[in-house]
């Protein structure tokens, strides 16, 4: 008798797969369009850390879906590869000195070998890693094509500035307003940067989410991002200068309620607005602004401040002489940067209103006095003019066409959606790849000429003057123009992390094309992606930038499908069990005792511990590492257990008690072949049943990913197995198909010692007979007069007589109906029995 040896088993057929390319994928033509799935796990950055459990439950997820397909006849594409470009390689070249590429390419050798250990069924003849040159050589030909269409142009932009280490922080370095490294305040500069016009494509953006299945609340976030608002400009004069005031506005009914304007401290027109005796607390109160974030300036509860110009505007409506006040709540970023205040109908302008004592003039009745709180639901307009008894959609739409009639202002729609700064000043990423020449002319590096390779370096220190650490390789940086050969000096900005992803699963499809960055046939064959999983963390940059590259390309021709990704499935945390104090603070898992009676205490003191959710950390000592899981207990352990924590999509804590639990069932498993010999004799019509109905259940629960609920029916159905002296061969082969998407390794196992040649990858998936998943009793309803009454459970296909004779014999039904006449009584079989008396 053997054991379960899953080291064994499982060392086997990766090796089996491996060695015959199992999962190779092929664009054959025979399967038809709607049999062909593009199945797309979020590709990994390659961290020194390596694999988390994160990482395996959403690859699990997609594996087994992916050998669901392929047993269903699909010809399934199912690829892998690595995000390899990026800072903390950079920021580790900084410490140690050693190159990126080394440590980047130690990492992905470490990814490569943790997932290979998980048996996942990838085409790893279609990996990439986005370092590569000849990967980045197309991320730099999309680039050129970008530019040639005039979507990437250089601009002056603020960037996160340490003036201690000299260099551009991303947003990540930023820890509360201080350099992550040195602690320095960080400020803001504005340094010459690549960015690319993605505001172009907001409206299709917006637009085209609507036919994707996507979670609604990823849609969502999308839109917030974008923020389209519909709104108006309205002129102001300005009472003694010749210059015109525009606002944006939302609400350009409210326009009599205009009690003061608001223009933004770094609005154009600030110098000129400003009176000579306001000047001094203008500039103080200017340069006090600067140093604030967007975030503080517009957070609803900091306190406003403000200071006024000594210039009024004219309300184009009234003539009424309104000031004009500087204000930081007011952004130069959105709108025109300045706007119109109706303290009645706008809370923040309320706030303002109130602490600098302006007028507060109600337009729109609603509910409560405006002099106590801001009114900003609709109404109906008063004080208003020619808008009064108009409600607020009517009142938009009237006083539009009047500021129009009158050359007064315009329908405009702005969107929160910034361009997308394309720059970094950095080593470790794709270099952009054109010159400047002297006469300052941009020139594209020629596309027979891509790759521009990033040079060998050995200091990654940026330059002085912040620009990235290319900008010191002066042999690299000098160099002439493609066009006419005179001296030019190279792009020494790289492109952001971004960028590789933006694409990669167009390069999956056609890995090894040296012509094209992708086949029209490929292309052709494979996209959409059908299904995409990953992190909720993506739910807004990478899925935006990628879906703006692929418009773009789609407007050249390039790709075939306006929208990369079909659908989108966001797995949910795995967290962990965390120790508290009663102070809240967290106790390291290593510090805590569990007592007998379930209740937990901390070693040293003696405090007693409730246990919360947390997310797993260094710090809690809490992290699980997949490699110890694979060791001990095997893959097939660690893959049914993520899946059997809890649905998909929720977030669920690690807890390696139960994953012991899976592996006792596993062991079940082999335990139930061993004891018992396989049989050719029919099941009994019990075991046929519950084959049926876990056949059922485990196909639909697959296709829906509920994987939890599909693995609960297969422990049904081995428990029922136990039962018998011998396994009918119809109903173990029919397991161990179900079970091979799951637990892969131990299915292809049985199923050669079951006789069968391998693999088991490309079986047919079992089929169920519906009559033999039904169940022999059903649950009849009865009403009384359409009122349910009660409900009985009947054996299944009961006649009308009989029904109807259950359903008067039922003791509450009694209560209803005695002494009473009855009108009419309707059947339906199976279902219901309802009795209409009178009375
Ligand atoms: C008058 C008004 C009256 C407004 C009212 C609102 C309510 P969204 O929806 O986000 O587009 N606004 C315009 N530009 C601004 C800027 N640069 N900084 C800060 N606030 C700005 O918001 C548009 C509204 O935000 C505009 O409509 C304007 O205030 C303000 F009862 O104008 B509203």
């Amino acid at each position: 008798m053997s054991t379960y040896s899953f080291n064994e088993i499982e060392k086997k057929w990766q090796k089996f797969w491996e060695e015959h390319k199992t999962f190779l994928a092929k664009e054959d033509p025979s399967f038809p369009p709607e049999k062909r799935q593009y199945v797309l796990d979020m590709f990994p950055y390659p961290s020194a850390e390596g694999l988390h459990v994160g990482h395996p439950e959403g690859y699990t997820a997609t594996d087994i879906y992916c050998r669901f397909l392929r047993m269903n006849g699909y010809n399934v594409l199912h690829p892998m590869g690595f995000d390899s470009f990026g800072l903390p390689a950079e920021t580790y070249a900084l410490k140690t000195g050693i190159h990126p590429r080394v440590t980047t390419e130690a990492s992905i050798a470490n990814f490569r070998k943790q997932i290979k250990s998980l048996g996942f069924s990838y085409d790893w003849d279609r990996e990439i890693s986005t370092h590569e040159p000849e990967y980045y050589r197309w991320t730099q030909w999309i680039f050129e094509q970008l530019y040639k269409m005039g979507l990437a142009y250089e601009s002056e932009m603020p960037v996160n500035w340490c003036s201690h280490d000299n260099a551009v922080l991303s947003n990540e370095e930023v820890k509360e307003g201080r350099c992550e490294r040195c602690g320095t305040p960080v400020i803001r500069r504005n340094i010459r940067q690549w960015v690319l016009k993605i505001t172009a494509y907001a409206d299709r953006l917006i637009d085209d989410l609507d036919g994707l299945d996507w979670p609604e609340s990823v849609k969502q976030m999308q839109r917030n991002w974008i923020g389209r608002s519909e709104g108006a400009s309205v002129f102001f004069k300005v009472d003694g200068h010749n210059e015109n005031l525009e606002v944006y506005t939302t609400r350009c009914d409210t326009l009599f309620g205009a009690t003061y304007m608001v223009i933004s401290p770094e609005h154009p027109l600030v110098g000129k607005l400003t009176a000579p005796d306001r000047k001094k607390e203008v500039e103080a109160y200017i340069h006090q602004a600067a140093h604030k974030s967007d975030l503080e300036r517009t957070d609803l509860a900091k306190d406003k401040t403000g200071v006024f110009s000594g210039s009024y505007a004219v309300n184009p409506v009234n003539g009424e002489r309104i000031p004009i006040w500087i204000a930081d709540y007011v952004l130069i970023s959105y709108g025109t940067g300045a706007i119109m205040a109706v303290p009645a109908h706008d809370t923040r302008d309320w706030e303002f209103a109130k602490k600098f004592n302006l007028p507060i003039i109600e337009v729109l009745k609603g509910e409560g006095d405006v002099q106590e709180a801001a009114w900003i639901e609709d109404g109906i307009h008063v004080n208003s003019g020619f808008l009064d008894g108009l409600d607020k959609e009517d009142a938009i739409a009237t006083m539009l066409s009047w500021l129009e009639k009158n050359k007064l202002g315009h329908k405009t729609t702005n969107y929160k959606l910034r361009d997308w700064i394309f720059s970094r000043q950095r080593y470790w990423g794709e270099p952009i790849p054109l010159v400047h020449t002297r006469d300052g002319a941009v020139e594209l590096i020629p596309e027979n000429q891509l790759p521009l390779l990033l040079p060998e370096i050995e200091r990654y220190q940026p330059a002085s003057t912040g620009e990235s650490p290319l900008a010191n390789v002066t042999e690299w940086v000098e160099t002439q123009s493609p066009v006419d050969g005179s001296p030019a000096r190279r792009e020494t900005n790289t492109m952001p992390q971004w960028a590789g992803s933006c694409w990669y699963f167009l390069r999956y499809l056609d890995p090894h094309n040296s012509e094209r960055f992708v086949s029209k046939e490929a292309e052709e064959y494979w996209m959409p992606v059908d299904l995409y999983v990953g992190g909720a963390e993506h739910a807004v940059l990478h899925l935006l930038y990628a879906r703006f590259w692929h418009k773009v390309l789609y407007d050249l021709g390039h790709v075939s499908t306006k929208e990369p990704f079909q659908r989108l499935v966001n797995q949910g945390m795995i967290t962990s069990f965390a120790y508290q104090r009663p102070d809240k603070s967290l106790v390291p898992t290593d510090m805590v005792e569990e007592l007998p009676d379930g209740s937990f205490m901390e070693k040293q003191t003696g405090i007693a511990l409730e246990r919360v959710i947390a997310k797993m950390s260094k710090s809690l000592k809490n992290v699980i590492n997949p490699d110890d899981i694979v060791r001990e207990y095997g893959a097939d352990t660690m893959r049914m257990y993520e899946m059997f924590m809890g649905p998909l999509r929720e977030s669920k804590p690690w807890a390696t008690t139960s994953l012991i639990g899976i592996w006792r069932f596993l062991d079940r498993i082999w335990r139930l072949h061993e004891d018992r010999a396989i049989s050719e004799e029919a099941p009994s019509a019990e075991l046929l049943k519950t084959l049926h109905k876990t056949i059922k259940k485990v196909t639909t629960d697959t296709e829906a990913l509920n994987f939890n609920t599909a693995i609960s029916q297969m422990m049904v159905l081995v428990n029922e197995m136990y039962k018998c002296d011998v396994l009918p061969r119809e109903v173990w082969e029919s397991l161990l198909l179900l079970l091979s998407p799951y637990v892969p390794h131990i299915a292809e196992e049985l199923w050669e010692r079951a006789g069968h040649t391998p693999s088991i990858a490309y079986a047919s998936w079992p089929t169920y007979a519906e009559e033999l998943t039904q169940d022999d009793e059903v649950e009849l309803v009865i009403q009384v007069n359409g009122k349910l009454r009660a409900r009985v459970v009947v054996a299944k296909g009961l006649s009308r007589d009989e029904a109807l004779a259950t359903a008067r014999a039922n003791e509450v039904v009694k209560g209803w109906i005695e002494g009473k006449p009855i009108v009419k009584e309707i059947f339906v079989q199976d279902k219901l029995v309802n009795i209409v008396v009178k009375g």
